[in-house]
C-alpha cells in the first residue's frame, strides 16, 4: 500500500521494513536506574555471545552501523536502546556466555539482566537469538527458563542461516520447533540471515506485534 507520507519508498521494501528505518540510537545504560519510564513498549535481542545480535538489529532497521558489529565476543556490554518512535524502542542486551569476562562484571550483569527481564513492564516480548550451527544452549534454556516464569513472550531468530544449506537449516529448525513445543510451548522460532535478507518479514512482523503496530 502506498503511504502517503513516503511517496519513494525504497523499492521492495514492505511497509514493516520502512517503519524500522528511522530508528536511532536512545541511550546505553549500565543501571535499572537509567532506563528510559517504564512506560512504553519495547522488544530486547538476547542471545549468546556473537550469535548476532548487533547484526540482526542493523539488518532489520536497515542500517549499517546502528548497533555495533563485531568479531570479538562480548563486544555489547551495555543494554542499549534505540527508538523507534517516542516510547517504543528495540533494546541490544549484552551477549551471555563469553568466557573471558570478569566474574565481578559477569555478576553485575546477571543481575541486572535477570531483574530488567523479570520486572520491565514495558518489555513486550523477547528476541533470542542462537547462532544455528548451535542452537538451544545450556545458557539459552537458563533464559527460556526465567522467560516462561513470567512469562514473557519469545521468539527464536536461529541466525546465521546462510553458513547452511537450505535443507539443513530446515531440518534445525523443524527440530527446534518440535523441542520448544514441548518444553516450551509459548516460543516460536524461524531461519533468519543479517546478510542475505532471509526471514526479515516474519521478524518485522513479530516486531509489529508486540510494539503494537
Ligand atoms: N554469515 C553470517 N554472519 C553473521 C550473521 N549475523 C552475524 N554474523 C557475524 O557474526 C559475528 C558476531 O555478530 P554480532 O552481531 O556482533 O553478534 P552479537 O550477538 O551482537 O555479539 P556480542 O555483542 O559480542 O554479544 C560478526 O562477525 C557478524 O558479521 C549472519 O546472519 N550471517
Ligand atoms: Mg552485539
Amino acid at each position: 500500500m502506498k503511504n502517503p507520507n513516503n511517496p519513494n519508498p525504497i523499492p521492495g521494501a514492505t511497509s514493516a521494513a520502512l517503519r524500522y528505518r528511522t530508528t536511532c540510537f536512545f541511550n546505553s545504560i549500565n543501571s535499572l536506574a537509567q532506563l528510559p519510564p517504564d512506560t512504553g513498549r519495547e522488544v530486547a535481542f538476547a542471545g549468546r555471545s556473537n550469535a548476532g545480535k548487533s547484526s540482526a538489529l542493523n539488518a532489520l532497521t536497515g542500517q549499517r552501523q546502528l548497533a555495533r558489529v563485531s568479531k570479538t565476543p562480548g563486544r555489547t556490554q551495555l543494554l542499549n536502546f534505540f527508538q523507534v518512535e517516542p516510547g517504543r524502542y528495540l533494546v541490544d542486551l549484552p551477549g551471555y556466555g563469553y568466557a573471558q569476562v570478569p566474574d565481578a562484571i559477569r555478576r553485575h550483569w546477571q543481575a541486572l539482566l535477570g531483574r530488567y527481564l523479570r520486572e520491565r513492564r514495558a518489555l513486550r516480548g523477547l528476541m533470542l537469538l542462537m547462532d544455528i550451527r548451535h542452537p538451544l544452549t545450556t545458557l539459552d534454556r537458563q533464559l527460556l527458563d526465567g522467560c516462561a516464569h513470567r512469562p514473557l513472550p519469545t521468539h527464536v531468530l536461529l541466525t546465521k542461516a546462510d553458513k547452511l544449506g537450505r535443507g539443513a537449516a530446515r531440518m534445525v529448525l523443524q527440530q527446534l520447533q518440535k523441542t520448544l513445543k514441548t518444553d516450551y510451548p509459548d516460543a516460536s522460532a524461524q531461519l533468519f540471515s543479517a546478510p542475505t535478507g532471509l526471514g526479515m518479514d516474519e521478524a518485522h512482523a513479530q516486531l509489529d506485534e508486540w510494539l503494537g503496530y
